[in-house]
């Protein structure tokens, strides 16, 4: 009987995307613009506390192209904090600017694929609870999608034995240490969350990096013949002392 895979699986990650009503944005007066900015400054900076006491993290960014103009990723322990994080900023007087644009909701996977050495359970490494809770990196770019493994005809993922999804996932890898520095990737699991099995988020300094990455892993099996993917977004970070003069007009 093929057999699936445990996960080991970290905090709860909600990519939640946004437009800017921009009209409305110039028809409020100063007061009303300055009193948004105010607030979602003030989320900001309770946010980075959590991050500071590692309970949590987050990103900002711009999107780029007419799908959305802002990604927060948040992760938290629970979707109970994910859920007030999304009310919050909501409810907030930067909201009444903010029209939904996307969401996508996951949790930070890894996968025991590897047989563990030594008998000791890889959950209960100090590395591997650091990539299941991680803090995300502020890189200038982020790029996310998600995606499945194709169960069709013969190209079904989920008949193949664990052993033979191993060996593919390793060949996987080996392409993407090679971006070692250059790209960092999260994958989080989605399967009975999301509309898709995963979501990928990665961070580069060099956009370029990702159509590479992600065009090389193309040709690897385990994307050639089992991947499939959704809508991409890809943004540039929006650090939180540049929001001024994002939303001056
Ligand atoms: O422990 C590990 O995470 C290392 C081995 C590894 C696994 C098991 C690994 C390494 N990945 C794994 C699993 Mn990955 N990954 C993607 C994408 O666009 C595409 O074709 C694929 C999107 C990228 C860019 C990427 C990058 N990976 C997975 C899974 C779960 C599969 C399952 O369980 O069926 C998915 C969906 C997925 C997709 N992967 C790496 C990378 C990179 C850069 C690495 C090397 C990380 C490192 O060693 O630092």
């Amino acid at each position: 009987m093929v057999e699936a895979v445990e996960t080991m699986d970290g905090w709860y990650s909600l990519h939640d995307l946004r437009s800017i009503d921009w009209n409305a944005w110039k028809l409020a007066t100063e007061e009303e613009r300055k009193q948004a900015i105010d607030s979602l400054h003030k989320l900001l900076d309770k946010w980075e506390a959590v991050e500071e006491a590692k309970d949590g993290s987050q990103v900002l960014y711009k999107v780029l192209g007419q799908k959305a103009d802002l990604m927060f990723m948040f992760l938290r322990p629970t979707m109970d904090e994910l859920s007030e994080m999304e009310t919050e900023l909501s409810k907030s007087k930067m909201g009444e600017f903010l029209l939904p644009a996307h969401s996508y909701v996951s949790v930070v996977e890894l996968s025991k694929y590897r047989e563990s050495k030594d008998g000791i359970d890889p959950e209960t490494l100090p590395e591997t609870q650091a990539r299941l809770k991680p803090i995300l990196p502020k890189w200038e770019y982020i790029c996310f999608y998600p995606m499945d493994r194709r169960r069709q005809g013969d190209e079904n993922w989920y008949t193949l034995e664990k052993n033979v999804r191993a060996k593919m996932l390793y060949e996987h890898s080996k392409t993407g240490r090679k971006y070692a520095g250059k790209v960092k990737q999260i994958i989080t699991g989605s399967i009975g969350l999301d509309d898709w099995e995963w979501g990928v988020t990665l961070f580069a300094h060099e956009p370029l990096e990702f159509k590479k990455i992600v065009y090389e892993m193309r040709f690897d099996e385990v994307s050639s013949k089992y991947g499939e993917f959704g809508e991409f977004f890809v943004g540039n970070h929006l650090p939180k002392e540049h929001l001024r003069t994002y939303l001056s007009i």
